[in-house]
Formats: structure tokens, C-alpha cells, sequence
């Protein structure tokens, strides 16, 4: 179980919130999906660490962008 944080810009309420956690469930390997609204980041829970360029493409997928990795 690894996690990772990643700034994204573009969340401004709960359905963002929804969307962004929906798409990046989606993604093969991925146990959870935390977004911190008011501090722009998205934290990836994962069995094994994530390619981060699978999170960005469903983070555009759900209409956001992923700005790199915060923390
Ligand atoms: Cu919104």
C-alpha cells in the first residue's frame, strides 16, 4: 500500500470533488481516492506505486488538470 499527493487546479466544489474521485477510482490499482478541495490536492491510495501519468490522464478525463506532486 503506497500513497501519493498531487496538486490539481481547476476543483471548485463537491461535484469537482465527485468527478476527480470517480475518474481517478477508475483507474486500475487504485484502493482510494482522497481530494483536499480547499488545499488543490488529490491523495492516491495504491497497491503498488501509481504512474502518475495514469492519474493525470484521468484527471483531464474528469476536466482538471494535474499540476505535479504536491508533498
Ligand atoms: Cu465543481
Amino acid at each position: 500500500m503506497t500513497t501519493a499527493t498531487y496538486a490539481v487546479a481547476g476543483m471548485t466544489c463537491g461535484h469537482c470533488v465527485s468527478a476527480v474521485t470517480a475518474e481517478v477510482g477508475k483507474v486500475p490499482g487504485v484502493t482510494a481516492v482522497d481530494v483536499d478541495l480547499s488545499g488543490e490536492t488529490v491523495t492516491v491510495s495504491s497497491e503498488q506505486a501509481m504512474d502518475e501519468q495514469a492519474v493525470r490522464e484521468a484527471v483531464e478525463e474528469a476536466g482538471y488538470t494535474l499540476t505535479g506532486r504536491s508533498g
